[in-house]
């Protein structure tokens, strides 16, 4: 089996690769990165002289860079590779929509020319909206993205969605909640804590804090993602949440006790602007169909995580370089 692993440099991406080298040692893991200031191959650097490893280092919006990796003869796309921040959306839409809706387009219509066996669009709870105090996600819960992110997320979703209907595409949707673990870049809430904590500067918190997110252990989405290509129902959603709420105030104080840090370090800032107020995945689907439930406890993945960070200072003293100073300086101001 070959599989095209797009944004593999990423986040998920990257414990994704890890995941499916260790798991099928037959596979050959194709990883096509541009990267951006998110994508780090570093973080792959245990397994770049594995030799069912290849990088391409490659941009998903130029039809030249993507036809030219089909041309290895490609069984599986997982698509990861994406602009993934929110508030990177609001700060400047235009490339959302450039790599999340054309990059996706370019992937698709090669998929089709070069007929891959399946293709995994990996994509966010988010394009539901948001939740009031009560209920969930289902995969028929109408599309109501709020934020530019959301918002090209979902268009890229119907258009491989029309992929199928149209082409026949053999594809799945996949739609996780927030996920965490190693190699989450420091701009997210989970990781951007830990480190603020860690070094004594103030966390800062959006509005009133009461947001809520479903968190997921990276790990656990991957052995998600493997059943879907492995046994998904071409065509089918599947939502995919470890049924595990937190307040975003409640999950800094969490990260706080566990690093023996006071909760004065919490400091309340302005609001994102078109902030979703709750998050929740009803993941019966995946649980019933194809047998997947999650293993990984919050209180042990969120211990490990913060283990992990403390570990590699050198990882995430790298990552914040160059770009990050920016984008934080434009973000949260002077701090
Ligand atoms: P990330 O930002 O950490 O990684 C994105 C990767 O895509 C990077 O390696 C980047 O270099 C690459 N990339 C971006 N533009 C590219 C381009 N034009 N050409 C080639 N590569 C490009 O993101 P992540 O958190 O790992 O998210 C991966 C996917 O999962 C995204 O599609 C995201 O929407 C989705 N998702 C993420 C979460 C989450 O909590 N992180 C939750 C739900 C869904
Ligand atoms: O500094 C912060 N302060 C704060 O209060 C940051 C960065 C976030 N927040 C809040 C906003 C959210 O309610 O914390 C919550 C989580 O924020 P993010 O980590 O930015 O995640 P979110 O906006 O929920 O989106 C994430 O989950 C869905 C990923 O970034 C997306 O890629 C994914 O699709």
């Amino acid at each position: 089996m070959k599989l095209l692993v797009t944004g593999g440099a990423g986040f998920i991406g990257s414990n994704f690769i890890h995941y499916i080298l260790k798991k099928y040692p037959s596979y050959v893991v194709i990883n096509l990165d541009k990267p951006t200031y998110a994508g780090n191959f570093e973080s792959l650097s245990d397994v770049e002289n594995n030799r069912n490893y290849y990088v391409i280092t490659g941009d998903i919006t130029s039809p030249t860079h993507v036809e030219a990796v089909f041309q290895n003869g490609i069984d599986v796309v997982v698509h990861f590779a994406a602009e993934s921040h929110v508030d990177r959306s609001i700060l400047n839409p235009n490339v959302f929509f450039q790599t999340n809706v054309l990059g996706t387009q370019y992937l698709v219509e090669f998929a089709k020319q070069y007929k891959v066996k399946k293709f995994v669009q990996i994509s966010t709870d988010e394009v539901y909206g948001s939740l009031g105090q009560t209920g969930r996600f289902t995969e028929a819960t109408q599309l109501q993205p709020n934020s530019p992110y959301s918002a090209s997320k979902a268009s890229a979703d119907l258009l491989v969605r029309a992929y199928y209907e149209t082409f026949g595409i053999p594809v799945n949707i996949t739609r996780c909640s927030n996920n965490y673990g190693p190699f989450q870049f420091p701009e997210k809430l989970i990781p951007l804590s830990i480190i603020r904590a860690m070094n004594d500067e103030s966390i800062p918190l959006y509005g009133s804090g009461l947001q809520v997110r479903d968190w997921l252990h990276v790990d656990d989405h991957c052995r998600a993602i493997d059943l879907v290509i492995h046994h998904g129902v071409p065509g089918e959603i599947y939502n995919i949440g470890a049924n595990n709420e937190w307040t975003n105030v409640d999950l800094i104080k969490e990260i706080l006790d566990k690093l023996h840090k006071p909760y004065d370090l919490i400091h309340f800032v302005k609001d994102r602007p078109g902030h979703d107020q709750r998050y929740a995945i009803d993941a019966s689907k995946i649980k019933r169909d194809l047998g997947w439930t999650p293993r990984i406890t919050f209180e042990e993945g969120l211990s490990e995580t913060i283990e992990w960070y403390l570990d590699h200072e050198f990882w995430w003293k790298r990552v914040q370089e160059g770009e990050y100073r920016s984008y934080m300086a434009l973000q949260y101001g002077h701090r």
